[in-house]
């Protein structure tokens, strides 16, 4: 991954390649309400809060999307540009009993999966692969189970890295299946935009732009000084992504569960003194949670959704793990107190603890776990670092 002398796309394929299958369900709890009532079936159907409440769309069909309705948009502006979409009101518990019998038809295929959120993961299927099947072969054999087992329709990129394998299935999204062969990483990178690489979110995407960076490939055309001089510490991994070549391992759900809790409030707040006691209730919900299932964390994160609907995470570890509302409390403060310039409007805040040490049958990716939607609290999921 330190190698920076590439001239050609072709020197990163290597026998020792590992290969990485993204899979993510399509228009996840949307397919589920039309899996239960199939009278929904070729429908626009929104998924989310009532429209009068600020309910927000956790997500939409196909058919809705054509509309312009995505996730985490306003459920009146959907309506609005979608007025003959049918509303639903999630139901969680199904969507995690889909979700389970999802994951537990990745694991047959590989002990190496990573979840991400409740209909996302990796999986590392290198040794299929050096057993003699063909990525294509697994991940095809992947859908069609996934498939048969539960009658969703999921999305996979096969790829030898974690975010060549991501694009890929977002890529023919839905029921898509791209496979990038070793060696080609690069060349298939090329000619997206730059915003699909996982850590170039809209704000510096917009700034690469202004300077004729458009594409990932002429990212990748840059030199190593300039990705330096341009992302610092994260040069080497921005770098290495945008030719294809992080090697970032895929790692287990024991590693990656964090617990979460979040809040939107009624309406959008500013000011230390009414910021400060939500944080406090979502800092007591998270150490009840933690306590609840034995479990500590090192890793303290914020989110905040400001009033534009900008969203951004605030992270840090502790030398320590803890499972103390007050130690998680202080920590959030600490995060969130930076970002709280006067006249600042918040939507949203929301804190996660992860990081554990206990091996515990807990999991749940950071605010991937949905709040209730209506009550003041709504469905978000994390998004990228920028
Ligand atoms: N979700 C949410 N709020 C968001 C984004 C997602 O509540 N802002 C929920 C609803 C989605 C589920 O998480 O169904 C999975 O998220 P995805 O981003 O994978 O979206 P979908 O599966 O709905 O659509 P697709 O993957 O086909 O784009
Ligand atoms: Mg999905």
């Amino acid at each position: 991954m330190e190698t920076t002398n590439h001239t050609s796309s072709h020197q990163s394929a290597s026998p020792s390649a590992r290969h990485i299958l993204h899979a993510d369900l399509d228009a996840f709890y949307a397919a589920v309400e039309v899996l239960d009532d199939p009278d929904l079936a070729g429908k626009a159907v929104m998924v989310g809060g009532d429209p009068e409440n600020r309910g927000v769309v956790a997500t939409a069909s196909y058919e809705a999307r054509v509309f312009g309705v995505h996730s985490a948009m306003p459920m009146r502006t959907a309506v609005r540009l979608c007025p003959h979409g049918i509303i639903i009101h999630p139901r969680f518990d199904r969507y995690r009993q889909l979700s389970r019998a999802v994951m537990d038809v990745f694991h047959e295929f590989t002990e190496l999966v990573e979840p991400l959120s409740m209909d996302e993961a990796y999986l590392d299927i290198t040794e299929a692969v050096e057993a003699g099947r063909l990525p294509l072969a697994v991940a095809l054999e992947l859908k069609n189970t996934v498939h048969e087992k539960t009658g969703l329709t999921l999305s996979v990129g096969a790829g030898t890295s974690k975010s060549v394998a991501k694009i890929a299935s977002d890529l023919h999204k839905p029921d898509g299946l791209v496979v990038v062969a070793p060696g080609e990483e690069r060349e298939f990178l090329a000619p997206l935009v730059v915003g699909k690489l996982w850590g170039i979110g809209p704000k510096t995407g917009q700034r690469l732009r202004a300077d004729g960076i458009e594409t990932i490939g002429d990212l990748a055309s840059q030199s190593t000084g300039w990705f330096q001089r341009r992302f610092g510490k994260r040069a080497l991994d921005v770098q290495s992504r945008a030719m294809g070549e992080d090697r970032e391992p895929v790692r287990t759900e024991r590693e990656a569960k964090s617990v979460s809790a979040e809040s939107t409030f009624a309406t959008d707040l500013t000011g230390e003194d009414n910021l400060y006691p939500h944080l406090s209730r979502l800092a007591g919900r998270v150490a009840q949670h933690l306590e609840g299932k034995q479990l500590k964390g090192k890793t303290v994160t914020v989110k905040a959704r400001l009033a534009d609907f900008t969203t951004f995470t605030r992270q840090t570890t502790l030398p320590y793990p803890t499972g103390s509302d007050t130690v998680i409390l202080e920590t959030a403060w600490r995060l969130f107190s930076r970002e709280l310039t006067p006249g600042r409007s918040f939507r949203l805040l929301g804190i996660g603890v992860s990081g554990f040490t206990e091996d515990e049958e807990f999991q749940l990716p950071l605010f991937g776990e949905e709040q209730l939607i209506g009550d003041g609290a709504t469905a978000q999921r994390s998004e990228n670092p920028t």
